[in-house]
């Protein structure tokens, strides 16, 4: 074992037990005190430490269960007619990895909430359905399967279904985690719905992508005025994309979804990327901070997370906790697989967290449990 990790050098707390520093000890927690060197080892682990486990939900387990809510609550009763996917080792936070929460929302066809706010800042992965839609701040979103919306930090939203459309099922992605454990969070409800301030789709009609940024606007909050990442030019951006490059031998191609006015993460404490696996490809092993909670969003293939084999397919959901070893495998050898993520890399990396290590061995893959 390399002595980076051995606990008995010097620079590492090594001190013994005696009856005299237990007296000690106890008078020092008398005073609500304590000495460092009986947790310094605990507190500064020799590299990044995550509490989270990996864990895959199955969305064909999952669907009929989330659908029967539908039956059970409404959306007034409710407040959020959703399941929410909890990690095993994160109940006591209510996080499905790190300090990320995720949950599936069901809403029937003429079906809405009304308004609220929080602190905690929110996203959402389409899964199945029409005619759904989000009021983002006035702005109405229609939202069609695999598009990507974001209702940042304290922005006014609701949701509902068209009384036309068919229901729909979408991932919720929150930092509430994150923002209770820095004990900032709030909530408010709206009296109602929301005014339109705006024509529906204007965030993504005006903030339309191709480079071009509206001259007649300005735009100073700190999260993206592109509020939908739609799926067709995510997808055609990704084939384009392929045609010229390789991607990452770790990633494939991964791409960010950014704020078209900074070209930064979309939001301050979350980001979201989009993933494509070229038919057949097994990227090498690495690791890097920050927590991901993935989607499939096309095809099928698995991924080795600290050893162990997870097999995905579309809609299905699973987590990478904080510097697991991880490694992803298109099984189609035909068709591309994509995965959507989001994850709290805007906050690892504007803190200067961020650090990453590829796997040395076997030629980068990992060995199986
Ligand atoms: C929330 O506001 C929504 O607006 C969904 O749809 C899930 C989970 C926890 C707290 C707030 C929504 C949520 C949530």
């Amino acid at each position: 074992m390399e002595t980076k990790f051995d606990d008995s050098v010097l620079g590492r707390a090594r001190v013994g037990t005696s009856p005299e520093l237990e007296a000690y000890y106890k008078e020092l927690e008398k005073l609500g005190a304590g000495a460092l060197w009986t947790v310094a080892n605990d507190i500064e682990p020799w590299e990044p430490r995550s509490n989270s486990v990996p864990m895959l939900w199955r969305y064909k387990d999952l669907r009929d269960l989330v659908l029967k809510a539908t039956e059970l609550v409404t959306p007034e009763q409710a407040g959020r007619r959703v399941v929410y996917l909890v990690n095993d080792k994160r109940k006591d936070v209510s996080a499905a990895v790190g300090w990320l929460y995720s949950g599936i929302q069901a809403t029937l066809p003429g079906e809405s909430t009304s308004a609220h706010r929080h602190r905690a800042s929110a996203l959402r992965f389409i899964m199945e359905g029409s005619g759904g839609y989000t009021v983002v701040d006035g702005n109405k979103i229609k939202l069609g399967v695999n598009d990507f919306v974001i209702t940042p930090n304290s922005t006014w939203h609701e949701h509902g279904v068209e009384a036309d459309g068919k229901t729909c099922l979408w991932q919720d992605g929150l930092d509430i985690p994150l923002v209770n454990a820095l004990e900032a969070n709030d909530y408010a409800v709206h009296d109602g719905k929301q005014e339109l301030s705006v024509p529906v789709d204007y965030s993504p009609m005006s903030w339309n992508g191709a480079g071009l940024i509206p001259a007649d606007r300005e735009w100073n909050k700190p999260y993206s005025p592109l509020f939908r990442y739609s799926w067709e030019p995510t997808y055609e951006a990704l084939l384009k994309a392929a045609k010229v490059s390789g991607g990452s031998e770790f990633d494939g191609l991964l791409m960010h979804y950014s704020n078209p006015k900074t070209g930064g993460h979309v939001m301050q404490t979350m980001g979201a990327s989009i993933q494509m696996l070229r038919p057949g490809e097994h990227t090498k092993a690495h690791r890097h901070t920050g927590s991901f909670v993935y989607q499939c969003a096309k095809g099928k293939g698995y991924s080795i997370i600290s050893g162990k084999r997870y097999d995905w397919q579309e809609r299905d959901i699973f987590c990478l906790p904080s510097w697991a070893w991880h490694e992803h495998v298109n099984l189609s050898e035909s068709e591309d697989a994509c995965l959507f993520c989001f994850h709290d890399l805007p906050v690892i990396q504007g803190l200067g967290l961020y650090q990453e290590r590829a796997y040395g061995e076997n030629g980068g893959f990992q060995i199986l449990n």
